[in-house]
């Protein structure tokens, strides 16, 4: 999968490097380029933001820069069609269903605003050309898109084949689509059995994998219950089988 990150602060992705991911790009599953947005302004100051239309806080960025890097990073006519993702408090929410949807993409396109977001023309102009999703990753409000775009990037690499080795698989995830689908996972134990007076629950080490594959849905959906109650709510009732409703 190819992935271009647009942004004013290039630097802010050299987490990228790291661990799984930094290993996937070495291998090749993961072509990741960073463009820096001032590299299209033309003024001495590199200005990429001015004050907004109709007046209020805090600056806007402006859409020309934003036009030449797309053009230039995705082209006219480009084969195949990447998809932008814009990064946005105002967006859908993010979920694993949209990482595991991108998962599929041959190349995405991410597009980190900073202040009060991009002049929306660009958004539209781009649309021309390509898909183009607003995505949030939470109801919170960040400085930037650069911080989202790295929760992003990182979710959907994960879920690329050749990614996690075979100790990390993804299909047992909270949220994972599948068995484990709006459950978070329950907890996870390693040596010694014993530890600061605390035993390991016997169940995990009786060799038995049925009545670990049980415990660890009845756990799940404990934890699901206390931690994440409008995930149950919203279940669908055929998902629930006889025994998890007795948990
Ligand atoms: Cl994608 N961007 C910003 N700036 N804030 C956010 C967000 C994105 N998602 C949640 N808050």
């Amino acid at each position: 999968m190819r992935i271009d990150i647009i942004t004013i602060f290039p630097d802010y992705f050299t987490p990228l490097e790291l661990s799984l991911i930094g290993k996937a790009r070495k291998s090749g599953i993961l072509d990741i380029r960073l463009h820096d947005l001032r590299s299209w302004t033309h003024d001495r100051h590199h200005t990429v933001d001015d004050t907004p239309y109709g007046g209020g806080p805090g600056m806007v960025m402006k859409p020309q820069p934003w036009g030449e890097a797309l053009d230039a990073v995705v082209g006219a006519a480009p084969d195949p069609v990447p998809r932008l993702i814009l990064p946005t408090p105002s967006g859908v929410p993010f979920t694993q269903r949209h990482a595991a949807r991108l998962a599929g993409e041959p190349w995405l396109v991410f597009a980190c605003g900073r202040y009060e977001g991009i002049d929306s023309r660009v958004a539209v102009d781009a649309a021309r050309r390509m898909p183009v999703e607003e995505l949030s990753i939470g109801d919170y409000v960040l400085a930037g898109g650069e911080s989202a775009t790295l929760v992003m990037v990182e979710t959907v690499s994960r879920l690329l084949p050749g990614v996690l080795g075979n100790t990390e698989s993804a299909e047992q995830d909270s949220f994972a689509p599948g068995v484990m689908d709006d459950l978070v996972e329950g907890p996870v134990y390693t040596k010694p059995a014993e530890w600061r007076g605390q035993e390991v629950p016997p169940v995990l080490l009786s060799g038995h994998h049925g009545a670990v594959d049980r415990w660890r849905r009845d756990e799940a959906l404990r934890r699901t219950a206390r931690n994440r109650p409008e995930l149950l709510r919203r279940m669908a009732p055929d998902r629930l089988d006889r025994r998890d409703r007795e948990v």
